[in-house]
């Protein structure tokens, strides 16, 4: 008879436990605080942008800081796409990152950085670009 009871109780216990645990398990989803986009400062100092590569989750905020004492400007490498103009010393210009990209000074054209988005290499985005390309023309 107590053991009876015993048992009952025990799978009582489980069946709370099952029940529990799903709850549990969305809870440990990644909530949206979790997600938050954050902020990252490149500083512009000796003629170069520190750091040079910045790995990024797509939505953060992207600072450069001009700490020289002559002015920089950002501006995306590739096509020249956006830029943040010229920033005079101690001046700061914000972009929200949405993909990896390549960017450079255009006042003096040795300052190079990057900003890496979700871990896509800038090299493998332009990789697979030319591959669809080739597969396109084969085509024709
Ligand atoms: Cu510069």
């Amino acid at each position: 008879m107590h053991r009876l009871i015993f048992s009952s109780i025990l799978v009582a216990a489980i069946g709370v436990g099952c029940n529990g645990s799903k709850d549990e398990r969305a809870a440990l989803l990644p909530s949206t605080s979790e997600n938050v986009a954050r902020r990252h400062v490149v500083e512009i100092s000796q003629m170069k942008f520190v750091p040079e590569v910045l790995n990024v989750n797509k939505g953060d905020t992207v600072v450069w800081i001009n700490k020289d004492m002559v002015g920089h400007d950002v501006t995306e490498e590739t096509l020249n796409s956006w830029t943040s103009s010229r920033l005079a010393a101690g001046a700061s210009w914000t972009m929200v990152a949405t993909r990896s990209e390549a960017y450079y000074c255009s006042l003096h054209v040795v300052m190079k950085g990057k900003i890496i988005v979700d871990g896509k290499e800038l090299a493998m985005v332009d990789l697979t670009t030319n591959i669809t390309q080739c597969v396109s023309r084969s085509h024709d």
